[in-house]
C-alpha cells in the first residue's frame, strides 16, 4: 500500500466515507487511491469553497466529518471562508492538503506557499506527514482532533513523494471520536442562578437539537425561564411539536432590548452573544458579565448538561410547544414577506432548509415557526457564499430528505459552482433565489448609520442590476433545471412542482 492508499483506508476505517475534492497534481495519488480502496465516495466540486461549504453542510447533518481534498496553499485559501463558517458552527472536518514533494520544496516552485499559516487561521491543529509509513498515524491523529474541544477542523498536509512511497501495511485502526463532556459544577451554578430572578436559556449547538430543545423546554416549564436561540445558529430542529425559542435579533439595539430584562442568561451551546459589528456607542457584548452564566459550550455535551439541569431543577416531562399554523399562501408581487411565506406554507415535513437569505429571508424565521417538523441551517460565520455548498453537503448526508436552499442573490453568486455538483450527483435540492438585484443589507446598514443618500459610486457598490444576474441561465449552464417567477402565485406553483420532482431545481424569485 502506498501512503495515499494508507490515508484513504485509514479514514474509511474511522467512518469517513465522503470526500469533497478539487484536486491537482499533488493530490493525484489520493485520487487514484479512491478507486483502489473501497468505501470513500469522491465528489468533485468546481470551487474549493463549495467543497468546504459542502463538508460543513454534511458534517452538521451527518454529525460526523467528511474529508476535503484541496490543492496546496492556493486551493486551501480558496476554501477558507467556508472553513471559517464551519469553525463557527463547530462542524468536524478532515481537511487534507496535497503538498509538493519534500525534495522539490527547497527550489520554491510556483505553487509553494506556507500552508500551515493559511490553515492556522481556521484549524486548531495542522499536521504535516514526514514519512510514508507515518501517514496512517497522522490521519488518525487528525481525525481524533475533529471531536476534540478547541476546534474541530483538522488539516493534514501530505507531500506528494510520501503519497507514492511504500507505506507498508500501516493502516490505522478506527479512530474513536471522543464523546463530549460537561461540567457538573456549571449545572449546579446554573440551577442556583435560575432561582434568582428572571432568567433565560440562550441556546446554540446541540442545545437546538430535538433533545436539547426538549430539555430546555422542560426547564423553562419548571422554572419560568424563557428560551432564546442564537441569531446565526448552525442547526436547529424546528416546527410543530417543539419549543420555539425567541431568536436573538441581529441589530445590537434590538438584541439588547431582548436581553436587558433578564437577571441571568444561561449559555447552553451558545457563546456569550456579541454584536455582529462594532457600532459607535454600542457595546460588543449583548449580555453583561453579571447576567452571563456558562452552562456548556457548543463543543461540550450540551444535551447532557441540559438534561442534568432539568433533573437538578426537578423538571417534569411537559413543555410548551410552538403554537399556531404555517402562514396562508400569499398573493401578489414578490417581496421578503411573500417569498418567505410561500416557502413556510409549502415546505414538506422533514425538509432541511439551508437559509442564506439575508434581508430577503428576515420574515422566514417567524413564518416557519409552526411549519411541519424540519431542520433549519444558517450561515454561521458571516462569511457569505455558504448556502449552495452547504445545501449540497446536507443533501449528500440525508439523501431521503428534501433540501431547500433559501438563498439571497449576492451571497449565491459566490458559490454558483455548487449547482454543477448538485446536478452531477442528482441531489434533491430546491434552490429559491431571492433576487432583489442588490446587496440590500449594505443599504440597510447605511440607512441605520444615518447615510440615507450615498454617492453614486457607493450606490453602485451595492447594486447587482447593471447587468442583472440571470439565474435561470446561470443554473441551467451548470445543469440544473430552472425557472423565474415574479408573483407569489407563480412562486407557489413552481415551488410545488419542484418539491414534487426528484433532483435539483432552481427558482429565481424576482423581487424588483
Ligand atoms: C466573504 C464575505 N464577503 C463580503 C461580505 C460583506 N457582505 C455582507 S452581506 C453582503 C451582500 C449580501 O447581498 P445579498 O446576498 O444579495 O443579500 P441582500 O442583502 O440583498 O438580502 C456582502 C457583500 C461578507 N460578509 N463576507
Ligand atoms: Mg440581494
Amino acid at each position: 500500500m502506498n501512503g495515499a492508499e494508507a490515508l484513504i483506508a485509514s479514514a474509511v476505517r474511522s467512518g469517513i466515507g465522503l470526500c469533497f475534492a478539487n484536486p491537482g497534481t499533488t493530490e493525484m495519488p489520493m485520487v487514484l487511491a479512491l478507486d483502489k480502496v473501497p468505501g470513500m465516495r469522491g465528489v468533485l466540486c468546481l470551487h474549493e469553497n463549495v467543497a468546504t461549504g459542502a463538508a460543513d453542510g454534511y458534517g452538521r447533518m451527518a454529525e460526523k466529518p467528511a474529508m476535503c481534498l484541496l490543492h496546496l496553499g492556493p486551493g486551501l485559501a480558496n476554501g477558507l471562508t467556508n472553513l471559517h463558517n464551519a469553525r463557527r458552527a463547530a462542524t468536524p472536518i478532515l481537511n487534507v492538503i496535497g503538498e509538493h514533494a519534500t525534495w522539490h520544496l527547497e527550489a520554491d516552485p510556483l505553487l509553494a506557499t506556507d500552508i500551515e499559516r493559511i490553515a492556522g487561521s481556521v484549524c486548531s491543529e495542522v499536521y504535516r506527514s514526514r514519512r510514508a509509513s507515518g501517514i496512517a498515524g497522522d490521519v488518525a491523529q487528525a481525525i481524533a482532533r475533529t471531536s476534540a474541544k478547541g476546534g474541530r477542523i483538522a488539516t493534514l498536509i501530505v507531500p506528494h513523494d510520501l503519497q507514492i512511497a511504500d507505506a507498508g501495511d500501516a493502516v490505522a485502526t478506527a479512530t474513536p471520536l471522543a464523546a463530549p463532556t460537561f461540567d457538573t459544577n456549571n449545572v449546579k451554578a446554573a440551577a442556583a442562578a435560575l432561582k434568582r430572578g428572571k432568567s433565560a436559556l440562550h441556546l446554540g449547538g446541540m442545545g437546538l437539537s430535538e433533545q436539547g430543545l426538549t430539555c430546555a423546554g422542560r426547564i423553562a416549564a419548571a422554572t419560568g425561564a424563557d428560551l432564546i436561540c442564537e441569531t446565526f445558529f448552525a442547526r436547529m430542529e424546528r416546527g410543530a411539536g417543539l419549543p420555539a425559542p425567541a431568536r436573538l435579533p441581529y441589530f445590537p439595539d434590538e438584541a439588547l432590548a431582548l436581553t436587558r430584562p433578564y437577571d441571568r442568561i444561561l449559555l447552553a451551546g451558545a457563546r456569550r452573544p456579541v454584536a455582529f459589528f462594532g457600532y459607535p456607542d454600542t457595546p460588543s457584548y449583548l449580555t453583561t458579565e453579571q447576567q452571563t452564566v456558562p452552562l456548556a459550550s457548543a463543543e461540550d455535551d450540551v444535551v447532557g448538561a441540559l438534561s442534568a439541569l432539568a433533573d437538578e431543577v426537578g423538571a417534569g416531562d411537559t413543555f410548551e410547544r410552538v403554537q399556531g399554523a404555517p402562514p396562508d399562501l400569499p398573493r401578489g408581487p414578490l417581496n421578503a414577506t411573500t417569498v418567505s411565506h410561500v416557502i413556510a406554507a409549502l415546505q414538506p415535513e422533514n425538509a432541511i432548509v439551508m437559509d442564506e437569505a439575508l434581508t430577503v429571508g428576515v420574515p422566514y424565521f417567524a413564518a416557519s415557526a409552526a411549519a411541519p417538523r424540519y431542520t433549519h441551517l444558517m450561515l454561521t460565520g458571516g462569511a457569505i457564499g455558504q448556502g449552495p455548498g452547504a445545501a449540497t453537503g446536507a443533501a449528500l448526508a440525508c439523501p431521503d430528505r428534501k433540501v431547500i436552499n433559501f438563498q439571497s442573490d449576492g451571497c449565491g453568486a459566490y458559490s454558483v459552482q455548487a449547482f454543477w455538483t448538485q446536478a452531477r450527483e442528482s441531489l434533491d435540492v430546491v434552490t429559491i433565489i431571492g433576487s432583489n438585484r442588490s446587496y440590500n443589507i449594505l443599504n440597510v446598514e447605511l440607512l441605520r448609520a444615518g447615510i440615507g443618500r450615498p454617492g453614486p459610486i457607493a450606490r453602485s457598490m451595492a447594486g447587482l442590476d447593471k447587468p442583472f444576474l440571470d439565474w435561470v441561465k446561470i443554473a441551467e449552464g451548470f445543469g440544473v433545471p430552472s425557472v423565474a417567477v415574479d408573483t407569489a402565485e407563480n412562486l407557489a406553483r413552481e415551488f410545488e412542482r419542484a418539491l414534487a420532482a426528484k433532483g435539483p431545481r432552481l427558482i429565481e424569485a424576482i423581487m424588483v
